[in-house]
């Protein structure tokens, strides 16, 4: 149906290698959505929710053993080993071709094979780039129609070219001795197999939108970057711009739609969503660093998300939304854990049991998902689909830290705040497998997400400031210090902007601060607390402080980090240097 050669060649070489019973060409429409809803409830592989309360909504259930992004199994495949460097699993290109292709071989037998065309970026921008996923998955065609531009307009875009992003994805036997998520930068590929969940098996996003990104980027002067944009309305109607980036499932998605203090909003502050996850980023004609969100929808967590913490995101999941191991209720709506609504008497729970209130085990899995259109979101703002892009004030940066983080920082300059975001760490979460809560190393939350050598990444970082003529302030925040009761201290969520207001005061000019060894702080009082019952400004003071030996032991542990690369840039040392002196070390 479509005539790209290089498309057609390359899925016939697949369908060579896989030999699917069927090819059937995605166009987007929606007669195709209805077409595969119905074949996907008729085998089981979805559930119809309840159509008057969630209209066109699905549910689906992954294998146990499948219901996170698999880092240990996630590789960069390269030429030369250093090319992927001392943060990512390597395997040399031919050989993961080879080994890859003997799981691949004969894969798709007896199935249909769905070759996707998408987008990712608005249709036609600059920023935009178009992939091509082949996957023998009905779950994977419905949510990349959720997530990217998909179908008939992608060939559009593509026309004639050959430049394309290759992505094959086969369910196989969804046996995670045999999972393997293997990236080819140097030949614009993606190869996944044996794993049915998220960010292993929608390509356009975390393989594409950020590991082939990253390195396109560097090699065309651009930044893929794992980061939120919003906007934020004062009211006289000017909006900024900001993006911050933080570790997978540490409140991209809930700064992205969160919704001011009741004293804030009466005053006219509004916040703008343009995208919960993945930044691209250009230097625009004005000189400013400007960004656009690849995706098309959200990719959220489910469990904690309520009316209280995140309406704008749980009022997107109202319609056309697959949910992914979340409990099911006996009506066929939803459930999670810290949904706001109380356990019904009777679940069924993610992994497909009866679940009672208090039966000891969690009815939702901790990474279960909602993919919903971001159109649907309220809070969407008007330039989200911009080819153009939104100009960026500041950049954050954050994580989960019970100690040491300054609830917010300002960097000195734009190489210091490269070396803030390098040094940054956070404790893990239920969104990738392993332990949870255990603090590690995240540069600019992307450890999991560069697609080169980190060093060199970082180097990108620092070539790009001197090319920025106008570029955006660099911060840092912590949502996440806790008390002597492991309590969070900062209430979070909307009264975050409370921070955000500071630091597009600070990008204005409009507030001084206080000049630590560490960067810039505010001073206690410049942090808007109107309304807000529970805090006063010695718990600002609290936050805001900074323990000299606590900060003596970050150092030497970014230091043991840092000694790693062996290709980090002069700059890094250098700042690493300033701190440890500034520190009185
Ligand atoms: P990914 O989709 O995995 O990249 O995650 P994300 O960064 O978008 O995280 P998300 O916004 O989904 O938040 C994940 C968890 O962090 C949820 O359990 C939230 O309730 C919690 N969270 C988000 N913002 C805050 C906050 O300001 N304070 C506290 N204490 N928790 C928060
Ligand atoms: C993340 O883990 O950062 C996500 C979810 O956004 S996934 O798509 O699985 O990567
Ligand atoms: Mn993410």
């Amino acid at each position: 149906m479509y005539n790209n050669i290089h498309v057609k060649n390359w899925v016939e070489e697949v369908a060579k290698l896989t030999q699917p019973a069927e090819i059937v060409w995605c166009d987007g429409s929606e007669e195709e959505r209805e077409r595969l809803t119905k074949e996907a409830i008729s085998t089981g592989e979805m559930i119809e929710l309840n159509q008057e309360e969630l209209p066109g909504c699905l549910y689906h259930r992954t294998a146990e053993n499948d219901v996170a992004r698999v880092e240990h199994l996630t590789f960069i495949c390269t030429t030369e080993k250093d090319d992927a460097g001392p943060t990512n699993n390597w395997m040399e290109k031919t050989l993961a071709y080879a080994k890859l292709g003997t799981l691949f071989n004969g894969a798709m037998k007896g199935r249909t094979m769905y070759v996707i065309p998408y987008i990712m970026g608005p249709a036609f921008s600059s920023f935009s780039k178009v992939g091509i996923e082949v996957t023998d998955s009905i779950y994977v065609v419905l949510n990349m129609r959720i997530m990217t531009r998909m179908g008939k307009i992608a060939m559009d875009m593509l026309g004639d070219s050959p430049n394309f992003v290759r992505g094959l994805h086969s369910k196989g036997t969804v046996d995670p001795e045999k999972r393997m998520i293997c990236h080819f930068p140097e030949d614009n590929a993606i190869w996944s197999i044996n794993s049915a969940y998220g960010g292993n098996v929608l390509l356009g996003k975390k393989c594409f939108a950020l590991r082939i990104a990253s390195y396109l980027g560097r090699k065309e002067g651009w930044m893929a970057e794992h980061m939120l944009i919003l906007g934020i309305e004062n009211p006289k109607g000017e909006i900024k711009y900001v993006t911050a980036a933080f570790p997978s499932a540490c409140g991209k998605t809930n700064l992205a739609m969160m919704v001011p203090p009741e004293s804030f909003a009466k005053e006219g502050y509004k916040v703008w969503t343009v995208g919960d996850d993945i930044a691209w980023l250009r230097i625009g004609e004005d000189g400013r660093l400007w960004a656009v969100n690849p995706e098309a929808g959200f990719f959220g967590v489910a469990p904690g998300t309520s009316m209280k913490s995140n309406p704008n995101a749980l009022l997107t999941t109202k319609k056309n939304t697959i949910f992914t191991n979340v409990a099911l209720t006996e009506n066929k709506t939803v459930w999670w854990e810290n949904m706001g609504v109380e356990a019904p008497d009777k679940l069924i729970d993610w992994k497909g049991n009866e679940w009672t209130p208090g039966c000891g085990t969690k009815a939702a899995h901790p990474n279960s998902r909602f993919t919903a259109p971001a159109c649907q979101c309220p809070s969407i703002s008007s330039e989200w689909e911009n080819p153009a892009g939104v100009p960026i004030s500041a950049m954050i940066f954050g994580g989960r830290r019970a100690k040491v983080a300054p609830l917010v920082y300002q960097s000195f300059s734009w190489n210091h705040g490269v070396f803030v975001g390098a040094t940054m760490a956070s404790e893990t979460t239920a969104a990738a497998t392993g332990a949870v809560g255990v603090v590690r190393r995240d540069p600019m939350a992307m450890l999991p997400f560069i697609g080169y050598n980190v060093g060199d990444y970082f180097a990108h970082w620092i070539e790009m400031g001197k090319k920025i003529p106008n570029p955006p302030a660099i911060f840092n925040v912590n949502w996440f210090r806790t008390d002597d009761n492991g309590k969070f201290i900062w209430p979070g969520f909307g009264d975050n902007l409370r921070v955000i207001l500071w630091i597009l005061k600070r990008v204005a000019g409009e507030v001084d601060a206080v000049e630590t060894p560490i960067g810039y702080l505010p001073k206690p009082e410049d942090i808007d607390l109107t309304g807000l019952d529970d805090i006063n400004i010695d718990t600002i003071k609290e936050l805001l402080s900074i323990d000299k030996e606590t900060w003596a032991q970050e150092v030497k542990e970014q230091k043991e980090f840092l000694s790693k690369f062996d290709r980090l840039p002069a700059e890094i040392k250098d700042e690493y240097e300033a701190l440890v002196k500034r520190l009185g070390l």
